[in-house]
């Protein structure tokens, strides 16, 4: 069946059939033993995980970017997949064109939500009121999509980085009259997301950080980011939005440096400007390990600061460390970073979005299937594995001892602030050397693998 599915596809689609991923879906749970490979092996969305269902643990999300705009093209290569949604060439109906094929798509693969940026919905217009003539269109048109299968919005963003107007930034930007513009899109794209009834909205700044530090007023720029964010929050909050504000820390690319660098860097700017009460981190794996930590810390980070959000799924490539974007499937990894956000409270608000594009020399539209499938099977074991490992295994328990000094009553004092430097050094005195105890990693490592 797979074989020949790709030109199948293509075939069907040059005769005008409006059904895009022909013969394919819905994707239904067949379990592991399924050699179906358009079948869920791990993810049964109703199957109910430590009171919640996977489907609301995890509320997966479709990118509308990379999914079913991104063609396969490269610095080095021209495109690769052609989209037969994008064939028309009026904008309008190239939109339309693609959000059936997308709604076909995000119901077929049984997805709750899905994500844009505001130019993956609809090309940029010439003037901004043209760019808001053609939201407004294409805005109205998912809503009835949405009403009619009902797929929900996880969250909107606006696009302040592809334009050549944003090179020097958006927010960031040392022309106040870009500034001005961006906050201009910003508006447009909120407006969209309430419309649509978004229960997130997203601030990836991939042009807001600077080149060179010669010519850049980093305090300066800082400010205004700030300043923004405030401007932007306090306008949907009055217009009566009330999801989360998340931030995308990502420490590089395609700027030389991001001023969103990591999970701890976005958390310092946000308590600095008073931006802590609506605004948490939405999480990506591969922004994680290009600002060299693993996807588990950036998670430890947000869930310590009660800031985790949502995340976007993807992995990146251990030769190269490039921002790869390829679909996630070590579920090792999936497990430790499972367990973080269970011991953390679930996602709250948030969901799993897969931010995460086939290989440019994948060119079936099968292949956008196999990715997804693959995706959330991944992360569905993750959590199976994860809360299994948790419920039934010592692991909380030997985490726990680890610290178990500090249950005594010296231990306490020193943790509520009631022990001086000198109460610790008379303490020291009388206890001598203290005895060695086994951080025991290979112990720990060993638990998922018996969970696997
Ligand atoms: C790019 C980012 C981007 C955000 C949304 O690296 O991941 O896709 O998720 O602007
Ligand atoms: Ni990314
Ligand atoms: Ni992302």
């Amino acid at each position: 069946m797979s074989n020949s599915l790709g030109t199948q596809n293509k075939l069907n689609l040059t005769l005008g059939d409006r059904t895009y991923f022909e013969g394919i879906g819905p994707i239904a749970f067949e379990g592991r033993e399924s050699d179906n490979p358009f079948a869920f092996k791990y993810y049964d969305e109703n199957k109910v995980v430590g009171g919640t269902s996977m489907r609301d643990h995890l509320r997966f999300a479709t990118a509308y970017w990379h999914t079913f705009c991104g063609n396969g093209m490269d610095p080095f290569g021209a495109p690769t997949k052609e989209f037969p949604w994008l064939s028309a060439n009026d904008p309008i109906q190239q939109a339309k064109d693609k959000m059936d094929a997308a709604f076909e798509f995000i119901t077929k693969i049984g997805m709750p939500f899905y994500c844009f940026h505001d130019f993956d919905l609809i090309q940029e217009g010439a003037t901004l009121t043209e760019s808001a003539q053609r939201l407004e269109v294409i805005s109205d048109y998912a809503l009835q999509k949405q009403r009619d299968s009902g797929v929900k919005l996880l969250w909107g963003t606006a696009n302040l980085f592809s334009n050549p107007r944003y090179m020097n930034g958006g927010a960031t930007n040392p022309d106040f009259e870009v500034v001005a513009y961006a906050g201009a899109q910003v508006k447009h794209a909120l407006d969209i997301t309430m419309k649509l009834g978004g229960e997130n909205y997203v601030f990836w700044g991939g042009r807001e950080g600077y080149m060179s530090l010669l010519n850049t007023d980093m305090k300066r720029e800082l400010d205004h980011m700030a300043r923004f964010l405030h401007m932007a929050k306090d306008y949907a909050r009055g217009q009566g939005f009330q999801g989360t504000f998340l931030i995308e820390p990502k420490p590089m690319e395609p700027t030389k440096h991001q001023y969103d660098f990591d999970a701890a860097t976005v958390i310092g700017f946000l308590r600095e400007y008073d931006l802590m009460e609506d605004f948490k981190l939405n999480l990506e794996v591969n922004h994680a390990t290009l600002a060299q930590h693993s996807f588990q810390h950036e998670l430890e980070v947000a869930v310590g600061a009660n800031m985790l959000g949502s995340l976007d799924a993807n992995r990146g490539d251990y030769q190269n460390g490039w921002d790869t974007d390829q679909f996630p499937v070590n579920v090792y990894e999936l497990v430790e970073s499972m367990i973080v956000i269970l011991e953390g409270g679930g996602i709250q608000g948030g969901g799993v979005n897969f931010d995460a594009k086939t290989r440019r020399n994948s060119t079936d539209l099968a292949d956008i299937f196999h990715a997804h499938i693959g995706g959330m099977d991944a992360f569905a074991r993750g959590l199976l594995v994860a809360h299994n490992l948790l419920e039934n295994s010592n692991y909380r328990q030997l985490r726990k001892d680890r610290y178990n000094s500090f249950d005594s009553v010296k231990g306490q004092e020193f943790e509520n602030g009631s022990l001086d430097l000198q109460a610790l050094h008379a303490l020291a005195a009388s206890n001598g050397e203290p005895q060695q105890r086994s951080g025991q990693q290979e112990l720990f490592e060993n638990i998922i693998n018996q969970y696997l």
